[in-house]
């Protein structure tokens, strides 16, 4: 089971709802630990390469729309099998397909509206990170501190 990073994004209906808090809450509780984290805005061009391989299909407009209309909670989740573990815990992309117990599925019922975007795949997940980090921006993991814990 090898430790990934994967690159994941609290799309601005999460932030707009107040649900950014409740669904970080969820990635913490599964063990998965923040490497990054930063409130971004999305501007046109940042999507347009966040999202290229969509960019020719007729929803883009309307995608690109969404996900520049407000802030978006951009961070790096590191843990085993980060990537699909990730996916699994925010359902299929249509809220309405989504099954209870998911992110999408407890949530939404939307098909662009879906609160949260994880990498697909170890490739896109590289990608990703560099799009939305620096490389001092991605923090290693640290020991516990001992002082503040006992
Ligand atoms: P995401 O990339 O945002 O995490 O979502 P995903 O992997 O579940 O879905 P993907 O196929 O990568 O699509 C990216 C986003 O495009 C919108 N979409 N609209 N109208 C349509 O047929 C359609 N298909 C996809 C969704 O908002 C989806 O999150
Ligand atoms: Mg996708």
């Amino acid at each position: 089971m090898p430790t990934e990073r994967t690159l994941v994004l609290l799309k601005p209906d999460a932030v707009a709802r107040r649900l950014a808090g409740p669904i970080l809450t969820r990635f913490e509780q599964k063990g998965l630990r923040i490497a990054a984290l930063k409130l971004i805005q999305v501007t046109p061009e940042l999507a347009k390469r966040h999202y290229a391989e969509h960019v020719q299909k007729p929803f883009y407009p309307m995608l690109e729309s969404f996900i520049t209309a407000g802030p978006t909670v951009a961070l790096v989740l590191e843990g085993k099998s980060a990537i699909s573990v990730v996916r699994g815990m925010m359902g299929p992309t249509n809220g309405r397909d989504a099954a209870p117990g998911t992110i999408r599925g407890d949530y939404g019922t939307s098909r662009q509206m879906n609160l949260v975007h994880g990498s697909d795949g170890p490739e896109a997940a590289a990608k990703e990170i560099a799009i939305y980090f620096q490389p001092h921006e991605v923090v290693d993991a640290t020991e516990p501190l001992a002082p503040w814990l006992s």
